[in-house]
């Protein structure tokens, strides 16, 4: 086993790993940006090393001041959390250039899962249900129309360096083609530096169900159910679950096995996401493949009673994946708690946290680096927090949401908790009625405020 991780990450999360690498009686390393002196991974890591000035291109996106740093403090392994540096083919690369190891996949598969068309395409060979569209890289329009002419409208064009939504076009009629098939090309060039685009259907109404894996690099992989992202805006998530409301045992099965054979098929090692989109058949398809922890795996945790991190942790120290048998028991919900203001359309709201108090009580987690007098800088993501609830049903778990939001005060910013507390009312909500789109139709109810903040 490791004797010392440098962990190359912020906020949360950097806590996050912190705590299960002295859990299991390994060393830490921070990193930190200027801004992030009095930050609590500093603090709570047994070294810390400041990596340069607050811009992330200059600090924790940084692979020579991370290594720099991974030397100076001789580690042996370096855990890149979620964001920065977490899907860099290079970074991985430059990791074991250097003797270190990077907790998470090769280089070679970060490169693969991060090309979508070729994702799609090894998980198509693999047996994975992916969505009818373009056999790989369409590269002209008279191609590109020929395809959604047979597969029919409406299709979507997607660029292949993107992901998570961007760069991405719906064509409802053929008369829009060429637009949006030179509109995804060049936001695809002027993104990602790389045009490539490939078409598929459209599927109507989706819903995000996503199936937690972990693999140990020699062919073995294991899956911890499924998360719904159940209420997301512009691609950011915003409340997540498991189990999903619509996956029972069967399904969850056949998902769990499509995502096996897809992770198993290039011998994936470490902790991963196999992404579907659900139609309202309940098909699935292959969307993409996350090769990093993703914010939201503590719902998984709660459900299935396991650390993933600490099993990224092992699978990287060459360890046998141990827990064959995973099972989900009861259900778990995550509302990510930003700075922002929810009544003035999510826009950012970073400043001095002059109050904190946050709930607690028999099923309740929440995974935060805020405190009182903690300054949110306007530089990073506005994730401050993220509260966790689980209790045996779905109704349980909503209403001890509402009790525990009811309990979180911050004061000194704005955030998006009057935003999970109309939502846990919210009846379509409730009723597990919800698709991708929900917040499309959906407005802040206004409330009174109880004090001016
Ligand atoms: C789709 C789709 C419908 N049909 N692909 C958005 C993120 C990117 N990873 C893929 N996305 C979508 N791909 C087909 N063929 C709808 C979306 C989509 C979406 C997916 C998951 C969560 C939220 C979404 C919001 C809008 C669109």
């Amino acid at each position: 086993m490791f004797d010392k991780i440098l962990i190359a990450n912020r906020g949360e999360i950097a806590l996050r790993i912190i705590r299960t690498c002295h859990e299991m009686g390994i060393n830490t390393v921070a990193v930190y940006s200027t801004i992030d002196r009095d930050a609590l991974h500093v603090r709570f890591a047994d070294e810390a090393v400041c990596i340069g000035p607050p811009s992330s291109q200059e600090s924790y996106l940084r692979p020579d001041r991370i290594i720099a740093a991974a030397e100076v403090t001789g580690v042996d392994a370096i855990h890149p959390g979620y964001g920065f540096l977490s899907e860099n083919a290079e970074f991985s690369a430059i990791c074991s250039d250097h003797d270190v190891k990077f907790i998470g996949p090769s280089p070679n598969t970060i490169d693969l899962m991060g090309e979508k068309s070729l994702a799609k395409k090894t998980m198509d060979k693999a047996g994975v249900p992916t969505v009818p569209g373009s056999d790989g890289i369409v590269e002209s329009v008279e191609e590109g129309k020929a395809i959604a002419d047979e597969i029919g409208y409406p299709v979507m064009v997607k660029a292949s360096a993107g992901g998570g939504g961007r760069g991405m076009r719906l064509v409802e009629d053929p008369a829009n083609f060429q637009r949006a098939f030179e509109g995804a090309q060049s936001e695809a060039e002027a993104g990602f530096g790389n045009p490539d685009v490939y078409i598929e259907k459209v599927v109507v109404k989706p819903r995000h169900v996503e199936i937690q894996i972990l693999g140990d690099g020699d062919g073995n992989v294991i899956h911890f159910g499924e998360r719904e992202c159940s209420i997301q805006r512009r691609h950011q998530k915003l409340i997540e679950e498991a189990p999903s409301p619509i996956v029972d045992e069967e399904l969850r099965e056949e998902m769990g096995e499509a995502a096996i054979r897809g992770a198993e098929s290039v011998n994936y090692e470490g902790a991963g996401t196999i992404e579907f989109l659900v139609d309202a058949d309940r098909n699935f398809y292959f969307m993409e493949m996350n090769t990093r922890i993703q914010v939201e795996h503590p719902i998984t945790e709660e459900v299935t009673d396991c650390d993933l991190v600490e099993h990224q942790i092992r699978v990287a120290a060459g360890e046998p994946i141990s827990d064959q048998n995973i099972t989900m028991d009861g259900h778990a919900i995550e509302c990510r708690i930003n700075a922002e203001d929810p009544f003035k359309n999510f826009s950012p709201s970073p400043g001095t946290v002059t109050a904190f108090h946050q709930p607690g009580g028999q099923g309740v987690r929440v995974d935060t680096h805020a405190y009182v007098n903690y300054v949110i800088p306007p530089t990073y993501d506005s994730l401050i927090g993220k509260l966790i609830v689980r209790a045996k049903t779905r109704e349980q778990a909503m209403d001890k949401m509402k009790r525990a939001l009811d309990e979180f005060i911050v004061e000194g910013v704005r955030t998006t908790i009057p935003f999970h507390q109309q939502m846990m009312h919210n009846a379509d909500f409730r009723a597990g009625n919800f698709d991708t789109r929900f917040l499309d139709n959906f407005t802040m109810r206004p409330v009174e405020e109880k004090e001016a903040a």
